[in-house]
């Protein structure tokens, strides 16, 4: 079975384990976000890709969900000491993987390739796709203007209210032709509950990447990441009304309606099928938060499974 995951950083990243783990027979190809990338005193760190591969290669700090569990920050103690700013908590061990990362690059490598080599040198079997291996960079909107995506999520903890976002490079960014060839040999093609705004929203702009979704065969399921008008976790719901989505499971399915079969929604979210149905989205409930090893593997039994019926 090709099983194709569509994947921001953590919400994304558990879904995927729970794929990888619930089908360790399949082929797991993930496309992954690459529009929070931030370069930071030269190195290149791309936080949805290091999440997911962390994730899958049982490294990931759990309790936060980004980094190295058990990582120290001795480096950027020493950065701070030479008058850096150290809001973006690089952990010792994970400015390993920017060093490498960077240098790869350096030496020519693609940023499909970089991935390619971090995953396989860290055993994790499944195909990781950058959705480009162009720069495409979100910014947010604010009162005060535009500010790069990291600096809205981590350095002001998404404190302010965003009223844009804007992705600088998409037009001329293009996909890697591993993602079309995932998208066309798959049998399903699941979109993780990630932010639909900066997680989904860069994967689905990449020019020709969304049309491949509309033109596949292959049933195509979309896990809500709100519940209510709340985000499981993240600024997912302040995002998507700054954009105009309404900011609702329903909204998630309107994203996705040009190539969306089966919307998933959370089973505490009374009104989500509801609307869901009166936009003409076919929508099926379960328990969507993943707490734990077990609802994750859950959960991606749900939606392949799903899908058949
Ligand atoms: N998220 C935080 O909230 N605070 C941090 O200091 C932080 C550092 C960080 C370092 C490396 C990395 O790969 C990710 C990091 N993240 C941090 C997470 C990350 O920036 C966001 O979760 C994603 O960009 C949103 O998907």
């Amino acid at each position: 079975m090709n099983l194709v995951l569509l994947c921001g950083g953590i919400g994304g990243s558990k879904l995927a384990l729970g794929l990888y783990q619930q089908f360790p027979h399949a082929n797991l190809s993930i496309i992954v976000n690459t529009a929070d990338d931030v370069d930071i005193l030269g190195l290149h760190v791309s936080p949805d890709l290091d999440t997911l591969i962390y994730t899958l290669a049982g490294l990931a700090n759990r309790r936060q969900g980004w980094g190295i569990q058990g990582d120290t920050f001795q480096a950027l103690d020493m950065l701070k000491m030479y008058g850096h700013e150290a809001w973006f908590r690089l952990g010792d061990r994970d400015i390993a993987t920017h060093l490498a990362r960077t240098h790869w690059l350096r030496q020519g490598l693609t940023l499909s390739e970089t991935a390619d080599r971090q995953r396989r040198f860290l055993n994790v079997s499944a195909q990781i796709l950058p959705m480009t291996n162009d720069p495409v960079r979100s910014s947010i909107e604010t009162h005060d203007g535009w500010i790069p995506f990291q600096d809205y999520f981590v350095r002001l903890g998404y404190t302010v209210e965003p009223t844009g976002v804007r992705l600088d490079g998409i037009d001329s960014a293009r996909a890697p032709t591993e993602v079309f060839e995932s998208i066309a040999r798959a049998d399903r093609i699941i979109v993780a509950p990630s932010n639909p705004v900066v997680s989904i929203g860069p994967i689905l702009a990449v020019p020709g990447l969304r049309d491949a979704l509309v033109e596949s065969s292959a049933p195509i399921i979309a896990v809500s990441p709100i519940v209510g008008s709340q985000a499981v976790t993240g600024p997912a719901a302040q995002l998507m009304k700054a954009v105009g989505m309404p900011a609702s499971a329903c909204g998630v399915g309107i994203a996705y309606q040009d190539f969306l079969d089966l919307l998933v929604v959370d089973a505490s979210d009374s009104q989500a099928q509801t609307d869901a149905a009166l936009m003409g989205i076919e929508a099926r409930a379960t328990n969507t938060i993943m707490s734990d090893a077990r609802s994750k593997r859950r959960l991606a039994r749900f939606v392949v499974e799903a899908s058949l019926s």
